[in-house]
């Protein structure tokens, strides 16, 4: 006569319990170890890469062209653009048709200044100006050294840079001014009906001291 193993109730339903509590501290053990794994990713990947979160605040328009020279120049060295309407933009006349400066960069004056005893530098050379709307036609871009205390000349780099999608730089090109007053033409480019480039050029031409090749903002 067989006989089956009377299991007591408690008995089986205490085993099958701890088993279930252990299965259950082990998942839970694992999903917490999970999570925090996760966490720990991400928050060591939003650290390491501090300069990709998007900028909330973009310059709107449609090119900029940007002048820089040494940081550690004196010098004062001056963007001048002259518009398809023959209407010159510079530190003079920051606005023309639609077409600003931001800022008149005079290299070592007005880079420091003083505040309850402590001084705030910033010693960057560089200028910008602004096509706020592309306006079909030649645009001349011509750089001046204004004043000039270093000896030898000075490389000036001159770029055209869209303000649309990844801000892609369209075109650079470096010139030396060799002494005070010195000018040359950096580039001059064309712009389409549609608003892009349509021609780059290197043709030289003066402006900045002979008024009567461009009428500009205040000045001229
Ligand atoms: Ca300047």
């Amino acid at each position: 006569m067989s006989r089956e193993p009377d299991m007591p109730e408690d008995e089986d339903t205490g085993d099958l319990f701890g088993r279930t509590l252990f299965v259950d501290l082990l998942m839970n053990s694992n999903i917490m170890f999970v999570v925090a794994l996760v966490f720990a990713v991400v928050v060591a990947t939003a650290a390491a890469q501090p300069d990709q979160k998007p900028s909330v605040f973009s310059t709107f328009g449609d090119y900029v062209l940007i002048v820089n020279w040494p940081d550690e120049s004196l010098d004062d060295v001056d963007l001048y653009i002259r518009d398809p309407f023959r209407r010159v933009v510079y530190w003079n006349g920051k606005e023309v048709n639609l077409i600003h400066l931001e800022h008149d960069d005079k290299g070592l004056m007005g880079d420091t200044v003083s505040l309850n005893g402590k001084s705030y530098e910033l010693t960057k050379n560089e200028e910008h100006a602004f096509i706020r709307k592309a306006v079909p036609g030649e645009y001349v871009v011509n750089v001046h050294m204004f004043r000039k205390f270093s000896k030898g000349s000075v490389p000036v780099r001159v770029q055209l840079v869209s303000l649309k999608g990844n801000g892609e730089k369209l075109y650079e090109r470096t010139v030396n001014l060799d002494g005070q007053g010195a000018e040359d033409t950096a580039f001059r480019f064309t712009l389409g009906e549609d608003g892009s480039v349509a021609s780059f050029g290197n043709q030289l031409e003066l402006f900045v001291d002979d008024k009567s090749k461009g009428s500009g903002g205040m000045g001229y």
